[in-house]
C-alpha cells in the first residue's frame, strides 16, 4: 500500500468578495481538510485581503497573496497554476470565490482527477445546471457554442473556473501561451488543455448566483472575449500547438 499522501492546492481570486471568504473558506475545509488553499486578491476596497490574513494568521494551510490591484481573474489564475507547479503540488482545483461552485463538489473532481488528467464542472452537459436568466444566460450559451464550432474546442463547457489539474498536465501545460488576463483566460486556457491533453472529463454541477455581492464581469469582457476566439481562431489555422497525449 502507497504511504504516499497527496499534496493538494485549492486556489481562488477574490476581488470584493469579503462576506463570502469566511464561510467558503470553512465549506472547502469541511470537503477536503488535507488540503492547502491558496488566494490571490487584488487590494479589494471591502477588506477582504485583511479577513484573508487574520485567517493565515491562524492557519498555516491558507496562503495569501495580495497584488498591486484589479489585475483580472485570469492572470490570478495563470499565477495560481504557475505556484501549484513551483510548489510541486500533486493537484490543483480551481474555483470562484462567491459560491457559485459548490464547495461540496471539490471531492467528485478530486475523484475524478485518479482517472483524467483535466476536470471541469460543466452546466452544459447532462445533469448540469445554470442559475443564470436572460442576458447572462444567452452570453454563457453564447461563449460555448463558439468554442465548439468555431475553436473545435470537444468539452461542452469552456469558461467556468470550476476545474482540477493533475501535476502530470500542470507540468507541461505551456501557461505562459495563454495571454487573456481577464475572463477569457477560461475560454483559452481550456483551448489550451484541449490541444496537450485527451485525457478530460466534464462532470456536472449546478452553477448557482453568487450568495452575496455583486459580479465584476464588465462590458467590455464580451468584446475582449470575442477577440480571444478571433486570436485562438488565427493559433487553430496556422499554428500546430503544442503536442496532444
Ligand atoms: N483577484 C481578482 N479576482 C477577481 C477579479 N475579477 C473577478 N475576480 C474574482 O473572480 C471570481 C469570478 O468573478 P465574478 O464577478 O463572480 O464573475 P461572474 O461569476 O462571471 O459574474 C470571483 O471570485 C471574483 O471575486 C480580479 O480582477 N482580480
Ligand atoms: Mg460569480
Amino acid at each position: 500500500m502507497s504511504t504516499e499522501i497527496s499534496k493538494m492546492l485549492i486556489f481562488t481570486a477574490t476581488y470584493n468578495e469579503k462576506e463570502n471568504i469566511t464561510p467558503l473558506l470553512e465549506g472547502i475545509w469541511e470537503s477536503v481538510p488535507e488540503a492547502d488553499i491558496l488566494v490571490i486578491d487584488d487590494r479589494s476596497p471591502d477588506g477582504t485581503g485583511e479577513v484573508l490574513d487574520a485567517i493565515a494568521q491562524l492557519n498555516p494551510k491558507l496562503k495569501v497573496r495580495h497584488r498591486s490591484g484589479k489585475l483580472g481573474v485570469g492572470s490570478a489564475h495563470r499565477e495560481a497554476i504557475s505556484y501549484a507547479r513551483e510548489n510541486r503540488y500533486d493537484k490543483l482545483i480551481t474555483m470562484d470565490a462567491d459560491f457559485s461552485h459548490d464547495p461540496k463538489v471539490i471531492k467528485d473532481i478530486i475523484k475524478a482527477l485518479h482517472q483524467y488528467e483535466f476536470v471541469i464542472g460543466s452546466r452544459f452537459v447532462e445533469g448540469g445546471k445554470l442559475d443564470y436568466s436572460g442576458f447572462r444566460r444567452l452570453i454563457s450559451f453564447g461563449a460555448n457554442l463558439l468554442s465548439r464550432y468555431v475553436l473545435g474546442i470537444t468539452c461542452r463547457e469552456t469558461t467556468t473556473s470550476f476545474r482540477g489539474f493533475r501535476a502530470s498536465l500542470l507540468n507541461r501545460l505551456p501557461i505562459h501561451q495563454v495571454k487573456a488576463e481577464g475572463y477569457s483566460f477560461f475560454l483559452e486556457c481550456t483551448f489550451l488543455v484541449c490541444r496537450t491533453t485527451k485525457s478530460v472529463l466534464e462532470i456536472p454541477i449546478h452553477f448557482q448566483d453568487r450568495r452575496h455581492g455583486q459580479s465584476k464581469i464588465s462590458q467590455s469582457e464580451i468584446y475582449k472575449g470575442l477577440l480571444t476566439v478571433l486570436r485562438l481562431t488565427f493559433s487553430r489555422l496556422f499554428s500546430k500547438g503544442p503536442s496532444q497525449s
